[in-house]
């Protein structure tokens, strides 16, 4: 196995307690600069793929008012709130197959890695909309296997100001709460507890790893400044939607996309 100084004993096993570690920024200022000015590129329409999908923040900030993803750019702004499909980008693709994420998805997934999504994340200054408590399940997703793998990288500083995430820490033990993805009303005072709501702030490229069962949300930006992150959901390259048996990306392995 591929040990690095990220990617180490003590962060397998704080990852497996607590259901998330912290690995530290693993590229140089100027690549972070590049995933930056590309997301933005991409949000502008500069930059365009035929199978983006694009979603604008809901008008009040409620999740449940967000408009519905619509495939390909639509309108020129820096305001989405959430873009899948950046695995089509060479900058990105390159990033997603960073050597420690190899090591990572190696060391809990296998060789042959695919991924569910490749995702950016916006909470847009003086905007954003919530993200209610939830797991990220495999059966909510309609997909055969129960991934546990997210990486998610700050791409500006997440803050309390601005809408960081929030996690309850060791909550991935509790297993599947509900297959549908989302804690149910009736089941938040069993399984959130403020006390043990723990904001999840991090530094302009720093990248923490989630496991897909650590209960998590994430509120509105009232700040002036946006909140941009990127999450990539790794999983078994043998992975099929359920009822289609349509396979994904693959982003490891023998038939790995290339940038
Ligand atoms: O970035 C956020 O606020 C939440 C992201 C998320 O839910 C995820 O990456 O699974």
């Amino acid at each position: 196995m591929i040990e690095n100084n990220i990617f180490n004993a003590s962060s397998r096993e704080h990852f497996e307690m607590y259901g998330f570690v912290r690995l530290g920024c693993v590229l140089k200022e100027i690549e972070l600069q590049k995933l930056k000015q590309r997301i933005n590129e991409i949000m502008l329409g500069e930059v365009k793929y035929a199978n983006m999908l694009f979603q604008l923040d809901s008008e009040n900030g409620e999740y449940g008012n967000a408009p519905a993803p619509s495939l390909g750019h639509e309108s020129r702004t820096l305001a989405y709130r959430k873009i899948m499909g950046l695995e089509q980008d060479p900058i990105f693709l390159k990033y997603m197959q960073h050597p420690v994420f190899r090591a990572i998805t190696k060391y809990y997934i296998g060789n042959e890695v695919s991924i569910y999504r490749a995702m950016f994340m916006n909470k847009p200054a003086d905007r954003g909309t919530e993200l209610p408590w939830h797991q990220d399940v495999g059966w909510g997703w309609g997909v055969d296997t129960d991934p546990t793998i997210t990486i998610w990288t700050a791409l500006d500083p997440a803050t309390v100001a601005n809408g960081c995430m929030q996690i309850i820490p060791g909550s991935h033990k509790h297993g599947v709460i509900n297959k549908h993805h989302w804690l149910p009303e009736e089941k938040a005072a069993d399984y959130v507890k403020l006390s043990e709501v723990e904001y999840l702030e991090a530094q302009s490229g720093e990248v923490i790893l989630l496991h897909n069962l650590l209960l998590h949300r994430s509120g509105t930006n009232p700040s002036k400044t946006p909140r941009r992150a990127f999450s990539i959901a790794y999983m078994e390259g043998a992975t099929k939607m359920r009822e289609t048996g349509e396979s994904f990306p693959m982003v490891f392995g023998e038939s790995a996309l290339r940038p």
